[in-house]
């Protein structure tokens, strides 16, 4: 099928709830914008080139907004245990408070749990928007208990979105359902689209009764996921891939998962890193397969980006998260606490809240833009990238010390675009510095030319110094954007004027960089 043509039928479907059709010119808010190159939707903070409709579903989507996730919050209710296949990067956990990724839990619920959850979290976080379920196992392997707690949801918090994360066996025979059940958004997990590619990562699947292992599993899996991907664009849900890039098996590959993905209507495309440790008891963990860095992973995402947007801000989230991306609230509602809680669902404090959040956005938007005029067309062959600690709210409100990720901004003469997250342990140790730590994040960060902080030590500052990373600290607590911006101007006037000479920072990627830029 034509890309664009495909790409623009599917998208006029999202806009209309799949029913009517518009004329195919409307279309054009989700590809590379033709004056900077960039693809606009799932990053931007206001409505730009998206269409309306489309625009309602992902204004307060945490994932499918990169602006949103600084204001906005998602949760996750673990009502589906089981899978129906394994993935050699899956080792599930139970009870398990201390790891932070997908497949781990506190306590699995029921649907009628879950939906008391839903309504104490929406009352105590008004800007918790989106319900996703997404695990610990695979909703659709679990279908009565995932469409039994979204209708539950849906009646009593009206105003909450529904997310599904599915790896898409099961997902043609849903698709109805889910439509039925009003999810605007569904996430597949799509790790390849070439079945040799696909047996060295899933072992077996269990379909129709049977299980099947090898190629002939991945076949059927690869098969049944572009599938369930057409059906859904074509009724107007907005999916997204997510993609785990691992090293020597799919990293390459995924540059043709994303022309697949995109070929069949996908809106966004997340390409994560695989999370591979010996302690978490995975296939790949405990046969030494290692993650990608930041770097290569970031060089990855670059080569894809271009038809649809690529996603860089995922924090690969337990399977009951509760927050902002990134913060973990989800101690706070256990079943024991909830129970306790008095939960009374009040829409209208919720969207006075949520007004307020977009009054802070728009403030944030107003104020890069103003500075966005005094560097647009100089010395545009300038880009580079800084580290920014941050807690949220597009602010930078974090010390150097205390950051467990810092967010990465591509700045140019375009202006500050987000493009990835470097995952750090905490420097400060509760008065004194951990030397490996902050060696780690010097190495995690060595691409950037600055980091800016809301505060930062001397010993940190001038290790940072010597490394060539200027630590800024000027801008504490002020918008981000305003203020990379505002830092570069003065980088290119020092440029101009002689007094530094820029260069470029980072090295080669990973074969992918390479080959890209000798292409
Ligand atoms: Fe959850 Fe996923 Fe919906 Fe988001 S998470 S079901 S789309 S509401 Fe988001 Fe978490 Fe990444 Fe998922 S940051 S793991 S992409
Ligand atoms: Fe684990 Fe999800 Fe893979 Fe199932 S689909 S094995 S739950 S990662």
């Amino acid at each position: 099928m034509n890309a664009v043509v495909g790409r623009g039928k599917y998208i006029k479907a999202a806009m209309n709830g799949g029913n009517i059709m518009q004329p195919i010119t409307e279309h054009k808010g989700c590809r590379a914008s033709a004056k900077t190159g960039r693809a606009s939707c799932g990053s931007q903070a206001s409505q730009g080139d998206l269409p309306i409709g489309i625009w309602e579903k992902v204004k307060n989507h945490p994932c499918y907004s990169e602006d949103a996730h600084h204001h906005y919050a998602r949760m996750h209710v673990a009502v589906a245990p089981a899978c129906n296949i394994q993935c050699n990067y899956c080792n599930r956990k139970y009870d398990c408070a201390n790891e932070s990724r997908p497949g781990v839990v506190s306590e699995k619920l029921t649907p009628e749990q879950a939906a008391r959850k839903v309504i104490a979290v929406a009352t105590t976080i008004p800007q918790m928007t989106v319900l996703g379920i997404a695990g610990p196992g695979d909703a659709l392997a679990n279908p009565a208990k995932t469409f039994k707690t979204f209708e539950l949801v849906s009646q009593a918090a009206p105003d909450i979105k529904l997310c599904l994360s599915t790896n898409g066996l099961a997902l043609p025979d849903y698709v109805d359902t889910i439509v039925r059940a009003k999810i605007d958004h569904v996430t597949i997990t799509i790790n390849m689209v070439d079945p040799e590619i696909g047996a060295k990562i899933y072992p077996w699947i269990f379909f129709n009764h049977k299980r099947y292992a090898g190629i002939e599993a991945a076949r059927i899996l690869t098969h049944r996921q572009l599938q369930g991907l057409e059906m859904l664009s074509e009724r107007g849900i907005l999916c997204k891939i997510n993609s785990v890039m691992i090293p020597n098996i799919n990293d390459d590959h995924l540059v043709e998962v994303n022309k697949a993905v995109t070929s069949r209507g996908a809106f966004l495309h997340n390409i994560m890193p695989l999370i591979s440790a010996p302690e978490h008891g995975t296939a790949f963990g405990l046969n030494g397969q290692r993650g990608p860095t930041a770097q290569e992973l970031k060089a990855l995402q670059d080569a894809c980006e271009g038809q649809i947007s690529i996603m860089r801000h995922c924090r690969q989230c337990r399977a009951d998260a509760v927050g902002l991306l990134g913060e973990d609230r989800s101690a706070e509602f256990t079943n024991d606490q909830v129970m306790k809680m008095d939960v009374q669902y009040d829409l209208a404090v919720r969207k006075a809240y949520q007004e307020t959040v977009e009054n802070e956005r728009r403030s944030k938007v107003a104020a890069g833009q103003r500075e966005l005029p005094e560097v647009s067309g100089e010395m545009a062959a300038i880009t580079l990238l800084v580290a920014v600690a941050t807690k949220g709210s597009g602010l930078i409100n974090e010390h150097f010390g205390h950051a467990k990720e810092f967010q990465v901004y591509e700045l140019s003469t375009s202006g500050a675009k987000f493009v990835g997250l470097r995952r750090v342990e905490g420097y400060c140790q509760g008065g004194y510095g951990e030397e490996d730590r902050l060696s780690a994040i010097m190495r995690d960060i060595r691409d950037c030319h600055a980091v800016f902080v809301a505060k930062i030590g001397g010993c940190p500052k001038s290790s940072l110094i010597k490394a060539g990373i200027e630590p800024v600290d000027q801008f504490a607590h002020e918008f981000i954007e305003k203020s990379a911006i505002a830092w570069f101007r003065s980088y290119l006037d020092k440029v101009k004027r002689g007094e530094i000479q820029h260069v470029q920072r980072g090295e080669p990627a990973c074969r992918l960089g390479n080959r890209i830029s000798a292409a």
